[in-house]
This record gives C-alpha cells, structure tokens and sequence, in this order.
C-alpha cells in the first residue's frame, strides 16, 4: 500500500486517471488573494509548484513546455521584437522569450505577485534572467492590460495560465482574441496554452472557433510532451491574421539559434506540427473544411 502522505496526487475525475509524485517536504504554502500556492520538494522531480491542487511545474520537467511556449511562435514570426506574455508568473515562458536577441521588449502581466514570489524563492534557474533590462513584470489583470494596450502594439501575446477554471477563465475567450488581435501588429501572434489533446478537445475546438470568429483567419495548434499534466500529452495554439501560413517558420534560424535549449529544435518544431487524424476530423468538424 502506498502511504498517501507521502504522496502528491492530482486527480482527473472525469477521465479516471491521476498523477502522482512522491513529495518528501512542503517547502510552502499559501493562499493569496487569488489561489492556493503550494511547493513541495518530490524525490524524482526537484521542486514541485502547485496551484489550486494542479500540477504547475517540476524543477525537472518544466523545460518542455517552456520551451514549447515560447519558440515555436518566435521563430514562426519574421521578427519578433515586442512580447507580452499573460500569466506566466513562474517566469519560466519569459526565460526562454529573453534568450532571443532580436526581442527588444517583454512584458509579463500575471494577476498574482505570489507566484513569481515564490518561483524566486523556489524556482531561481527560472527567474534569474528577470533583471534583463529587456524584461518588465507587471502584477496586473492580463484582459485589463491587453485591453488597453495600444493597437498593433505587439508582435507576440504568449498565454501562459492556469486551466480555464478559477482566474484563467477570462483568457479562454472570444472578447479576449479579439483584443488580443487590435493589440497585435499585423503578422502578429498568439499562442495560447490550449490543455491535452486527449482529454479537452472541446477546449481545443472551442479554441479555434473563438479565434476565428475574433477574426484570426489562421489557427495552428503544436502538440507536445508534458510528463506532468494530466494525460502527459499537451498543447498550444497560435492564431494570426494574414501573414505567412503558421505552418511555416524560420527553419535556418532555428538551426543556426545562438543559445541552447533542452528540448526544441527543427525537427521538433516540424513534429509539433503534425496534426493527429482525430484532431484534423474534430477541427473539420468545427470549422468546416
Ligand atoms: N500552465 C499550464 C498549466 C496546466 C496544468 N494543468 C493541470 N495540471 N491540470 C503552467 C504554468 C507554467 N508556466
């Protein structure tokens, strides 16, 4: 019998499955204004940082979809050089945005100071590029801030968040796309967490749907590995107006990148790419041919 102290579990009732990790100290707790923030040190994993009994991020792991987050979409726009990133607290997204010389600015807006608090405290080999004069980390309502933002202000949106549950809500949205796309430059981007393939394809649908009728009229959705996240299989969307096919990207720059990553690469990138057969039929479905 496993002794259940000892372990950290985060359940998916619907799909009757769970994750596990065997924990070996809470390291932190704490309920800000917003949710409860937990870090736990595991036995295989490094730290481990929690969020309202989800699973965030592993000192281990968490590479994979950083990176995903971040590279495929600045490597698929020409010339990405003003990023914001919405959520994203734990700073690992901006870490890998900043590792781009041609970015000139990113903004990092997560409503809850809390996270990137204990992410330095907790998570240092995420935070320690912050002080990049290059980098500016707002604590902030992310729709509020993208709402204001001045029009075709930015290259890139990167939508780092929580499951559409609790604050995140707001960022799986159409009002949202829509002014993500008035902040967005033309050729501009988004790209959103968009959850497992295998479990939440109507997020994904409802993804692509409400980007279109925001009036992206290109959606392109990466799939990848992610060991901690319920299924272990995850997703991220971008969407574009105009502009190259998001399908296209930088191939020779990706070769040629001036720094090192964990995980992406080209052939990478390429594989995230392929569409799995139940995706293209569910995607068809929804949009039409
Ligand atoms: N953002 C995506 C979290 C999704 C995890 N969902 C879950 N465990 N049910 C993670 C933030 C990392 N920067």
């Amino acid at each position: 019998m496993l002794e259940p102290s000892e372990w950290f579990t985060e359940v998916v009732e619907d799909e009757g499955s769970a994750f596990s990790l065997r924990v070996t100290e809470k390291l932190h707790e704490e309920q800000t204004p917003y949710q409860l923030i937990q870090v736990y040190a595991t036995a295989g994993f490094g730290n481990l940082l929690v969020i309202d009994g989800f699973v965030m991020l592993t000192s281990r792991e968490n590479f994979l979809y950083h990176e995903m987050m971040a590279h495929p979409a600045l490597f698929t726009h020409a010339g990405p050089r003003r990023v914001c990133i919405i959520g994203g607290g734990d700073c690992g997204t901006l870490r890998e945005v900043l590792k781009h010389p041609g970015v000139e600015s990113v903004v990092q807006i997560d409503i809850d100071e809390g996270v990137t608090r204990v992410a330095e405290c907790y998570f240092p080999e995420l935070t320690n590029a912050n002080r990049d004069p290059r980098a500016r980390l707002l604590f902030a309502d992310g729709i509020r801030w993208v709402q204001e933002s001045a029009p075709a202000s930015l290259d890139l949106i990167i939508v780092d968040s929580t499951d559409p549950v609790g604050p995140a809500i707001g960022l799986f949205s159409g009002d949202f796309y829509r002014d993500c796309l008035q902040a967005l430059a033309p050729e501009g981007i988004l790209v959103q967490q968009s959850e497992s393939p295998l479990y939440h394809m109507h997020i994904l649908t409802d993804m692509h749907a409400d980007m279109r009728r925001a009036g992206f009229d290109q959606t392109r959705t990466l799939f990848f590995p992610q060991t901690v996240y319920p299924s272990g299989w995850m997703s991220a969307t971008m969407a574009r107006r105009g502009g190259a096919p998001l399908h296209e990207f930088r191939i020779a720059d990706v070769c040629s990148k001036p720094f090192e990553t964990e995980y992406y690469n080209a052939d990478i990138h390429q594989g995230a790419l392929a569409q799995p057969e139940f995706f293209r039929r569910a995607l068809t479905q929804v949009l039409g041919a």
